[in-house]
């Protein structure tokens, strides 16, 4: 026989250590003697291919080449009317009769993939109240409240209905190795509660087969295995594909295996939860053992109710999470409308923020601040675990148990932060939402030692499965209880929460920014005074059309600030003004002459200064501008007014001695330098000039009206 290379699947019966994960189990080649197989061809129902053991089963010699519907008994006929249906998944059965003499016969038959029909008999079982027993047990599968009900629940039907010695729940992890979660067993023999098995117990092509065919039942594990006749159809020249056949032989190495643990018969149904096999349900019987098709049947229909009890179990514990995270979500949407303090909404001091992902700490690192809930390693350490997370993909969400083993920076933290869970809130790096989690001392209960699934013999042929299923300690130290799948859908959902409200509100921010920056831009441009803003360096961001009236007109290469002495009358005392503003950050005033087109001065207040937020953070610099132009024409009209005024009636045309008159006069001034300091006080400088002026012009009318009315009335007076 030719040996396979290492890339093909070994052929049933022919696996080693390095293959047997690849052997072809459904082309077994085989049954086991319980039953009987026979293929036929469609068209005419003849004969083409028998299980070695057919012609004694049926009392009948030469089976190769008959038709079914030309041997003794009824069957061909209870079976014919079948044949519209597909037959390809699920067979179908019917109770008859075949052969000398002819036994009452249950023959379940269904088309392989390649063409055929296979015939599978078995001796009729007793009559069963078979409805019954699943009317007694869906109530009992459907009011499970919980997982931990459910399979012990499950667990005891098996066992009471299939009446096996043992009967076990046995559920996958994430990586495929199994644990028992439920048994129910005769007294006398050891309990397999809570043990686990390694995933190469089972391998994945068994797992898939697992899928298709959900009850497998091993009568006798001393069985010979009864071959094909001949081994490859004639329809096909192929292998029959076994994988719907009740009957077909069990790899030889999980015979071994099962011997190995002293198991005789089993009986094991697939737990089917969202389209993957979720689990098993396992029964060990001691002695040889089968069950008829009609309890077979029944074990079927239980499996399918547990596991759609397991689904609704599940989805509920889902749903709560969510619901958690949902409301969650609603309370950070709210604070977020209201007033905007999301944070304190998401970190209200209750454990909404830990309870949906079962975590025992939280944070929330955003914009340099760390929010925490719960037990927490210090900020340093949490900002380290975000710069740590930052170099690698962590989006939606990074989990780890233990993340001391990922980097052994982290060990340290264990107590608090062995299992860490991320969810990025913002791309800008340094920006997550975490849950942590201690390190647990757990010890995992193997049966057996998960390492050594084989034994090998002095032989190296002489292979087998282990020997020994004693069970294996495993202490698993420095890492956290797992994440599991709803754990991270949990985290999953409040990161993407948290980044959308990150997002609306850095959003919210940036137009209330823009806003903001239109309003100054606005106020910079109508202000009458020249101003500038400069960035740290010195360069001229933003001028107003009062500058560009005033400076930008003569100059228009102005680009830094340092470009300004050049352009005032005082340069060098202008660019002492510019290095202290620029170079130590002092704000400075003064006074300065701006030479101008026609090789006069203009004189400008100049207020410099640099804009501070934080000591050493420096935004840039602001320069205000004012024309004194008009200033300095109001103070000369009020330097001359007051002259006027104070003093030098003499200044005051013509004049007269007359005391009436200087009395006249001096209330007359009076009222006008009262005038004059509520005019100076209340007019803009532009116009001061020519309301003083008026007010001068006026007084002195009035002291020519008053110097003519006086000297006029004197006669009449001395009269
Ligand atoms: C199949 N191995 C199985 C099955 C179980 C186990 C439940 C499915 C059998 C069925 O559906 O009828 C393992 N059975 C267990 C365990 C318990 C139990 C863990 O009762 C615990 C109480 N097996 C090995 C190794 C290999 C292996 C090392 O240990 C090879 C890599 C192979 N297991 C193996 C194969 C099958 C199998 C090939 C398929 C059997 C078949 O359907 O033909």
């Amino acid at each position: 026989m030719r040996l396979p290379t290492p890339s093909e699947s070994p052929a049933f019966g022919e696996a080693d250590l390095s293959n047997c994960e690849r052997e072809q189990i459904q082309l077994a080649g085989g049954i086991q003697p319980h039953g009987a197989l026979l293929v036929v061809q469609e068209s005419d129902l003849e004969i083409v291919q028998v299980s070695a053991n057919a012609a004694e089963f049926l009392g009948l010699d030469d089976l190769i080449g008959q038709r079914l519907d030309a041997l003794p008994g009824n069957l061909a006929g209870a079976v014919t009317p079948h044949l519209a249906a597909p037959l390809h998944e699920i067979p179908s059965a019917v109770r008859g009769t075949l052969g000398s003499p002819d036994h009452e016969l249950d023959c379940l038959f269904h088309r392989p993939p390649r063409g055929g029909l296979v015939l599978e008999l078995e001796r009729a079982g007793p009559v069963l109240d078979v409805t019954g027993a699943v009317e007694s047990a869906l109530p009992l599968i459907r009011s499970a409240a919980s997982l931990e009900d459910l399979a012990d629940e499950t667990a005891s039907l098996f066992k009471e209905i299939a009446g096996y010695d043992r009967a076990m729940m046995y559920r996958f992890d994430e990586d495929g190795h199994g644990e028992i979660l439920s048994e129910r067993r005769d007294p006398e023999l050891e309990s397999y509660l809570g043990q686990r098995y390694p995933a190469s117990d089972i391998p994945q092509i068994a797992r898939r087969l697992y899928e298709r065919n959900r009850v497998r039942v091993l009568a006798n594990v001393a069985d010979p295995r009864i071959p094909l006749l001949p081994r490859l159809s004639p329809l096909t020249g192929e292998d029959l594909d076994m994988s719907l056949c009740f009957l077909r032989a069990m790899s030889p190495i999980h015979v071994q295996y099962l011997q190995n643990m002293g198991v005789a018969a089993t009986l094991v149904a697939s737990l089917m939860v969202g389209g993957r096999l979720w689990g098993l349900v396992a029964c060990h019987h001691y002695s040889p053992r089968t069950l008829h098709y009609e309890l077979r049947a029944v074990c079927e229909i239980l499996a399918e109710n547990v596991a759609t009890r397991i689904t609704a179990l599940e989805s509920f514990a889902k749903a709560q999470a969510e619901v958690g995270v949902r409301r969650l979500e609603q309370r950070v949407n709210d604070a977020m409308a209201r007033d905007g303090d999301w944070r304190a909404a998401l970190f209200d001091g209750s454990s909404s923020l830990l309870h949906p992902v079962e975590a025992t700490g939280a944070a929330l690192l955003l914009e340099g601040e760390a929010l925490t809930v719960g037990d927490v390693p210090g900020t340093q350490d949490i900002r380290r675990i975000a710069g740590w997370l930052d170099a690698r993909p962590t989006a939606p969400v990074f989990a780890t148990a233990s993340l001391g083993r990922e980097d052994a920076a982290f060990e340290s933290l264990g107590d608090v932060a062995s299992g860490v869970a991320a969810a990025p809130v913002s791309s800008s790096g340094g920006e997550y939402m975490l849950w942590f989690r201690p390190a647990q001392e757990r010890t995992l209960t193997w049966g057996g030692d998960p390492h050594k699934p084989f034994v090998m013999g002095d032989d190296p042929a002489d292979l087998s499965p282990r020997r020994s299923f004693a069970q294996w300690h495993e202490e698993v130290r420095g890492t956290s209880q797992p994440w599991d799948a709803a754990d991270l859908a949990a985290a999953k959902l409040i990161g993407a929460t948290v980044a959308d409200v990150v997002l609306q509100s850095r959003a919210v921010r940036m137009l209330i920014a823009r806003d903001q920056l239109e309003g100054v831009r606005r106020q910079v441009q109508q202000s009458g005074d020249p101003i500038i803003l400069a960035d740290p360096d010195g360069r001229i961001l933003l001028t107003n059309e009062a500058f560009e009236r005033l400076l930008r007109a003569a100059h228009p290469h102005l680009e830094w600030i340092s470009d300004l002495p050049q352009l005032f009358a005082e340069r060098a005392e202008l660019r002492g003004l510019v290095d202290d503003l620029l170079q130590r950050r002092r704000p400075r005033r003064g006074e300065f002459q701006l030479r101008v087109a026609d090789g006069g001065v203009r004189p400008l207040l100049i207020r410099a200064d640099p804009v501070l937020v934080a000591p050493n953070r420096l935004l840039g610099f602001v320069i205000l501008v004012s024309d004194l132009t008009e200033r300095r024409e109001a103070d000369e009209a009020r330097r001359r007014f007051q002259a006027l005024v104070a003093g030098h009636p003499g200044s005051v045309k013509g004049g007269s001695a007359d005391p009436t008159y200087q009395h006249l006069l001096a209330q007359v001034l009076s009222n006008a330098q009262l005038a004059a300091m509520e005019i100076t006080d209340g007019v803009d400088p532009a116009h001061m000039p020519e309301v003083l002026e008026s007010v001068r012009a006026s007084v002195e009318r009035m002291a020519e009206l008053l110097e003519q009315l006086t000297s006029h009335a004197a006669p009449v007076r001395k009269r």
